[in-house]
């Protein structure tokens, strides 16, 4: 095979011609000008879009313009390489700051006309950072404390894959986090995962301007930012964010680190508007005319709206060509890689799975037709997991402290640790919420595909991160067991009901409740080839009958809901619809009415949003025609009009479980065979 180092279609080009050289490090008044720039643009756009957040970009220019002229590694003519140094604004709101940098380190698609549509529809500048939309953006921030749990999951997908793959994975991670960003609860999480894993090149920038939207930070927060990171095992320091040469020392020091580094940055937000410097009132609404006049004059900024000088331009755009050497001696150190190893890299790093996946599939489902087991989906799952993570070696695993529970370990799958990146599994800990954004940052980061697992209940904890995945559309893999009050005597606490219609809720997520040991292979198969979003596997604790004893090497679950038990005649009277657990208990009611002869199939609907998105007739011909529909989950019903009609007949939950054995639970709340069987009698008119 022959392989050229293209990432995602983007090729190398070469560096602009007419860039100029600039002194390292550059003369004080050098850099202002070069900051002034970025708070320049940040107050016009934000004052010509009539929205937007100013202060922020304003008050960390100093900080971006020491980290992007003198340490981030990158490419503008490839956003894409896979070896540039990541960098996550964690504080999304300060989008501008963003943008302002891709335009003036000369991202081709990020013009000055980008900049005066910011925050208009169809631009490449929406008022949050959306790495889907824009060339150089590493991940989709706005929701405060996720875009620092991704980062984490960037700097383990980098440990992990330089312990793989040797001298082409070597970069930082870097982030500009805010006091928000800070307080938010996630980032303990993150920081203790990352302080625990030693991921020393992990730097996160604080922008420590002691202001959020109600006012100074003494309103409510009193913590030791620098105290807090340092008892979970980084290295921190506190320096005057706008004196570049201790930003520069700092960042030093941390890229020299055996610990990932915080480095709080004292700042002022709005930095340079007359009035509102040090304010909330420049946190996040236009300035306005006189303000922004008046900044100009305290800033020394003579140019109109949406104007860089010439040689301000060009002191940027020589920033932006500066890792122009790195990536050609990244380019030579690749393809002295052997051709297999090169070849297996940009496989990973596209996201493409290994050749003969398929295959794999096979054999194991034609192993399951041959030996049908009756064992709950969990255990399935990790049986499908042996196979799966032995033909596909960038699965790496996980669990929230379940991992007995979620049977997401395979025999022999080592625990990462920082004596171990190479390593498969990570013990997340009890980080339900850090854990999915961790997830988040591994997909985003590129050659990792991140799978877990927690209780189905606990989704609520992950929630956050999962929605930004569907948003992104990162494949990101939630194995989450437990899944209905089949758990047992765990009881109401640990009883998801309503998280299965939650999830269903969120867009491009697919959720996957797959009945039996077949299904749950099929299932992992979908939710591996599904390379644009993200998918949770709800699984069982309680075993269930194999209904799939047939080999048919087609994947039944892709449609969403197929027949899986036909009407005799095929003139069925009754449609059961019913996903995991609740298959087998359809299947007897079947047999009840059959018996009594009406005339009844069972669909599977493993996947909702996979049989909703089918085109309309092959939708229509799974649902079929029969003239009454009964729907069977041991969930609410929210959701399930959509297959069965307002005037279906649902067997389920109305409200929370019980804890008890859960074969008793089952009998308590009236899912059970006969039940389904008297709603489609009640409704046929004959009971
Ligand atoms: C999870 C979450 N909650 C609330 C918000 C709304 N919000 C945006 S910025 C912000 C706080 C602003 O303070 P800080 O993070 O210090 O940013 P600064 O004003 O200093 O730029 C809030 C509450 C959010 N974006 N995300
Ligand atoms: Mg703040």
């Amino acid at each position: 095979m022959i392989f050229t180092p293209a990432f995602n279609g983007i090729s190398l080009m070469t560096p602009p011609a007419a860039a100029m050289r600039h002194p390292d490090p550059l003369p004080r008044a050098e850099h202002d000008r070069m900051a002034n720039a970025i708070r320049a643009l940040a107050m016009d756009a934000v004052e010509q879009a009539k929205s937007g957040h100013p202060g922020l970009p304003m008050g960390a220019a100093d900080i971006a313009t020491v980290l992007f002229t003198r340490h981030l590694k990158f490419d503008p003519a490839d956003p894409k390489w896979p070896d540039r140094d990541r960098f996550v604004l964690s504080a999304g709101h300060g989008s501008m700051l963003l943008y302002a940098l891709l335009y003036l380190l000369g991202y081709e698609a990020m013009t000055i006309d980008q900049i005066k549509r910011f925050r208009q529809l169809g631009s490449i500048t929406p008022g949050h950072p959306e790495n889907f939309e824009t060339p150089g953006i590493e991940t989709t921030t706005g929701p405060l404390g996720q875009g620092l749990g991704n980062a984490v999951g960037m700097a383990i997908a980098e440990r992990h894959l330089a312990a793989q793959f040797g001298a082409v994975v070597d970069h930082h991670t870097y982030v500009l986090a805010s006091d928000g960003d800070l307080m938010e609860g996630i980032s303990q999480e993150a920081i203790a995962l990352a302080g625990h894993l030693k991921l020393n090149k992990l730097v996160v920038l604080f922008d420590d301007n002691g202001i959020s939207i109600d006012g100074p930070l003494s309103l409510a927060d009193s913590t030791d930012q620098v105290k807090r990171f340092e008892s979970a095992g980084w290295a921190a320091s506190r320096i005057d964010g706008h004196d570049p040469d201790a930003i520069n020392r700092a960042i030093e020091i941390a890229r020299a680190s055996d610990r990932p580094t915080l480095i709080a940055c004292k700042t002022t937000i709005g930095f340079g508007a007359p009035t509102k410097a040090g304010k909330s009132s420049s946190h996040g609404s236009p300035l306005g005319a006189d303000e922004i006049k008046g900044a100009r004059e305290k800033l020394g900024w003579t140019y109109p709206p949406f104007e860089i000088p010439a040689d301000i331009l060009n002191w940027w755009r020589s920033a932006g060509a500066r890792s122009k050497s790195a990536h050609k001696a990244w380019d030579e150190r690749f393809a002295a890689l052997p051709i297999e190893k090169r070849g297996e890299f940009a496989r990973r790093i596209n996201g493409d799975l290994p050749p003969g996946f398929s295959n794999v599939v096979r054999d194991a489902k034609e192993k399951l037709a041959a030996e049908p087991k009756e064992i709950a989906t969990r255990i399935a799952s990790e049986n499908a997991l042996t196979v799966l993570t032995a033909a596909v070696p960038e699965m790496v695993g996980g669990s929230a402290d379940l991992t007995g529970s979620n049977n997401t370990r395979p025999k022999g799958m080592a625990a990462m640790s920082a004596a171990d990146y190479a390593a498969r599994f990570i013990h997340y800990g009890i980080r339900e919420h850090g854990m999915a954004a961790a997830m988040n940052g591994m997909a985003l980061h590129g050659g990792v595909i991140p799978y877990s697992g927690t209780f189905l209940v606990f989704s609520d904890y992950c929630r956050p991160s999962i929605r930004l995945a569907a948003l992104m559309g990162e494949r990101v893999i939630h194995v989450m067991t437990h899944d209905s009050i089949g758990l047992g005597e765990d009881g109401p606490t640990h009883q998801p009901v309503e998280h299965l219609a939650a999830l269903r809720a969120i867009p491009n997520l697919h959720v996957f409740r797959p009945c039996d040991a077949v299904e749950t292979l099929e299932c992992w198969q979908l939710a591996l080839e599904n390379k644009d979003g993200p998918s949770v596997l709800a699984l069982t604790r309680q075993n269930l009958p194999q209904l799939r004893k047939e080999m048919v090497t087609r994947n039944l679950c892709a449609a969403g809901g197929y027949e899986i038990a036909s009407s005799i005649a095929g003139q069925a009277r009754v449609s059961i619809f019913a996903s995991g657990s609740e298959v087998a208990i359809a299947v007897e009611a079947k047999k009840l009415l059959d018996a009594q002869g009406v005339l009844t199939r069972v669909v599977s609907v493993p996947c909702v949003e996979r049989l909703m998105a089918q085109p309309p007739a092959e939708r229509a011909a799974v649902i079929g025609a029969a003239p009454v529909k009964v729907a069977v989950e041991a969930a609410v019903r929210q959701g399930w009009d959509a297959i069965i009609g307002a005037d279906g007949e649902f067997v389920g939950m109305t409200g929370f479980g019980a804890s008890a054995p859960y074969r008793d639970l089952y009998k308590h709340f009236g899912i059970t065979p006969e039940n389904v069987a008297d709603a489609a009698l009640r409704k046929l008119g004959k009971n």
